[in-house]
């Protein structure tokens, strides 16, 4: 670590406000270049916990940054993980107020909720399907709270990988029978395709992002617990949207999901 715990709190509180107050912010790594990976998670954290006691709940974890897609658009080269609180969650069919937000992207992506726990070092892409329950197509926005959605990994990271929002499609689909990486996934604007992919876009198998996540968190002696939904990151490029939208998913096998942006 290089920063104090002062400097983490103050960071953390202003990505937070920026989030709660939707306004932008320049990345944090212009002031305080010499952070570090472990840093950036500690601000994370301190979010969370400013988060939490105010009452908020966690209802899930995401991988972020794991497509060639995504990362291709941002600029870097290694996925990041990050939670979701009650407060980001929207009904299949509900509508994202723009305003509350600064300038929002839309991800397709395929859900994981597990049956039982995953613990690294050592998880691969076979424990997490024997772990799993069911997937689900979701549908994530994001909105970083850098300006002009520019960044690098480490602000990113500390800014709760630009987490906002995010839908669950109603299916709940066991996996035997299921090839996650030959899933078509078609995302629409306003009934036009602006995304279309596969699961294998996400490393390989989207299994595989959250077997990272099980490690990461094993490298800090902390488990991904039974139960946790889990968004593995989007399959294609992000897509910007605005008031007036309607954005649905559908992945092949599992189901669709939408969105109202108004
Ligand atoms: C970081 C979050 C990326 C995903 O699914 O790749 C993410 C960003 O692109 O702002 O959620
Ligand atoms: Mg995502």
């Amino acid at each position: 670590m290089k920063l104090n715990q002062n400097t983490i709190a103050g960071l953390a509180e202003l990505l937070e406000t920026a989030e709660l107050q939707a306004h932008d912010v320049v990345k944090i790594t212009d002031a305080h270049p010499e952070m570090d990976w472990d840093d950036a998670y500690a601000i994370q954290a301190e979010i969370l916990r400013r988060k939490l006691a105010r009452g908020n709940r966690v209802v899930g974890l995401k991988c972020g940054l794991t497509s060639r897609a995504k990362m291709k658009q941002m600029g870097v080269d290694t996925p990041c993980f990050g939670f979701l609180v009650d407060t980001f969650t929207v009904a299949d069919g509900g509508e994202v107020k723009i305003k509350e937000l600064i300038h929002p992207k839309v991800e397709p992506e395929i859900v994981f909720v597990l049956k039982q726990a995953l613990r690294g070092p050592g998880c691969h892409v076979g424990a997490v399907l024997a772990a799993t329950d069911f997937v689900m197509p979701g549908i994530e926005v994001i909105d970083s709270r850098y300006r002009d959605f520019k960044f690098d990994l480490k602000s990113v990271i500390a800014d709760n990988c630009s987490s906002s929002r995010y839908a669950l499609g109603g299916m709940a689909v066991p996996l035997a029978g299921l090839d996650l990486r030959t899933l078509g996934v078609v995302m629409e604007k306003n009934g036009q395709p602006v995304a279309i992919g596969a699961g294998a876009a996400v490393l390989g198998h989207p299994a595989a992002a959250i077997a990272m996540l099980a490690n990461h968190l094993g490298a800090r002696d902390q488990e991904i617990p039974a139960g946790t939904m889990i968004l593995s990151g989007g399959v294609t490029e992000a897509v910007a949207v605005a008031a007036g939208d309607h954005v649905s998913l559908r992945i092949q096998s599992l189901g669709g999901v939408s969105l109202k942006f108004i």
